[in-house]
């Protein structure tokens, strides 16, 4: 199945090759295939200020696993990078979100999807839009539509 949307984000640690080898790993995870990525884009930290800023970026997989396995897989690479848990919307080595897996709607005590956070994180929707202009996001509309709602907020495409 393909429309199955990952968000990368880290602000720890060499951002840059966090996000760069968490792509590589996803794409080694077996039943997953990465065929599309964003360029990498750099924002001030939402949440709390006292912290660096973020690269993120976000990839298109072709996977035949259910979303439940797919978020498994996204925590063991999490896990392998030294992702520590500490506070909320704080820094971190590197975070996968399932944003979108195709057209469906998950809400249980595990998944969440489409990802709650979309439509007002420019560093989610921005990237989102390179690699999939025309995307339609179940119970959230038109990605056209969100991008004209969302301000920048100071995130930037890196060259
Ligand atoms: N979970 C539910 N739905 C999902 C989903 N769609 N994808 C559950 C992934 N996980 C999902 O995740 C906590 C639980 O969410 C998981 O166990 C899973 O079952 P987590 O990664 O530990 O925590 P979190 O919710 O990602 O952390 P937190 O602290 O709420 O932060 P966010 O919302 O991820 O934000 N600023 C910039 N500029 N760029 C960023 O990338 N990221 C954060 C973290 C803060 N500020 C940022 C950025
Ligand atoms: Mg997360």
């Amino acid at each position: 199945m393909k429309g199955v949307f990952i968000g990368l984000g880290s602000n720890l640690a060499d951002p840059i090759a966090q996000i760069e080898s968490a792509i590589l790993a996803l794409n080694d995870v077996d039943e997953v295939t990465v065929v599309s990525r964003s360029s990498l884009y750099s924002s001030p930290p939402m949440g709390p200020q006292d912290q660096p800023d973020y690269i993120n970026a976000v990839v298109e997989v072709d996977t035949t696993l259910f979303a439940h396995k797919l978020l498994d897989a996204l925590q063991e690479i999490e896990q392998q990078q030294g992702r520590v848990r500490e506070r909320h919307w704080g820094e971190r080595t590197i975070d996968l979100d399932l944003l979108v897996y195709g057209n469906n709607t998950l809400d249980d005590e595990r998944l969440n999807v489409p990802h709650p956070g979309i439509a007002e994180r420019a560093f989610v929707l921005y990237p989102l839009a390179e690699i999939a202009a025309d995307l339609k996001i179940p119970t959230l509309g038109n990605i056209e539509q969100l991008l004209e709602a969302c301000p920048r907020d100071g995130l930037e495409r890196m060259e």
